[in-house]
């Protein structure tokens, strides 16, 4: 049977990024999506793009999850965006009422609409309840700065440094992600597994920040460890297939253009 692969994300109405690149993703490599919503947001095409945020209720949240979980039993699971300190109690409660085999966790703190406060809220509740549920979590530079409390992440010391403390707060590997504002030529990133550091490296495809590249990655990996893969194999694939996916992004008439999932052709 068909490998099942879960996430618990936000809908991002585009498509580029949230769920709807999670499911495209977990499509192409092969494994049956099964997906739960946890906030809805709608780029305002009249304001330059800007994030509209809205939280789907706790308890359609938990809702949700129960359907998921009685349906089927699934055991790998990406958490995306949660939005609030209160979608975090919910799914951080629903996460420890069963035992995972992984748990992927993309630590999304805020999308733009929301009040910079929500960050601070979002950054205590996910250090405090899901990051200890954690076998991998996949932060961006923003996110790790925030994570790790470090002001500076210019190096790849730093990236390091960063998954060290960010490791400290419970999950098992760190997958720090420099992305396109890391200096350099190469999109790099750093794998920690508790104790050894080993550093990911692929030529920036261009300066521009695309949208998806963060869901797509965490998605990818948490497929790969749905079919069986090993952390670190997992995540290797998963850049590779992040890069195919951003060579041949999509473009379209909003200002970013998004990840194409099925660039690096059907994976079983
Ligand atoms: O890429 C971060 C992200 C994750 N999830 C949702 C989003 C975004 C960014 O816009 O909207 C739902």
């Amino acid at each position: 049977m068909v490998d099942l692969a879960y996430v618990i994300a936000g809908s991002e109405a585009t498509g580029g990024a949230g769920l709807q690149a999670d499911l495209r993703t977990f499509q192409q490599l092969g494994t049956y999506g099964v997906g739960t919503v946890t906030c809805i947001v709608s780029f305002d095409p009249k304001a330059n793009w800007a994030h509209r945020f809205v939280p789907v209720e706790q308890q359609v949240v938990a809702d949700q999850i129960e359907a998921a979980t009685s349906a089927y039993d699934l055991d790998v699971v990406k958490i995306g965006m949660l939005g609030t300190p209160a979608t975090i109690d919910v799914v951080a409660e629903a996460l420890a009422s069963q035992t995972w085999r992984h748990i992927v966790v993309d630590p999304v703190l805020i999308c733009k609409g929301q009040e910079p406060g929500a960050a601070l809220d979002t950054d205590t509740a996910l250090r405090r309840q899901i990051l200890p549920l954690a076998t991998v979590v996949t932060p961006n530079l923003f996110e790790a700065r925030t994570l790790a409390g470090m002001d500076d992440i210019s190096s790849i010391e730093d990236l390091i440094e960063a998954a060290r403390r960010i490791a400290d707060l419970g999950p098992k590997y760190v997958v720090v992600k420099g992305g396109v504002e890391f200096p350099g030529d190469d999109a790099v990133d750093v794998l920690f597994d508790g104790d050894d550091a080993s550093v990911l490296r692929a030529p920036k495809v261009g300066n521009a920040r695309v949208a998806g590249a963060g869901c797509t990655l965490a998605a990818a990996i948490t497929a790969e460890l749905a079919k069986g893969a090993e952390v670190p194999a997992a995540v290797r694939r998963a850049k590779e297939f992040t890069t195919a996916g951003i060579v041949q992004r999509i473009g379209g008439n909003a200002p970013f253009d998004a990840v194409w999932q099925g660039a690096s052709g059907a994976q079983a």
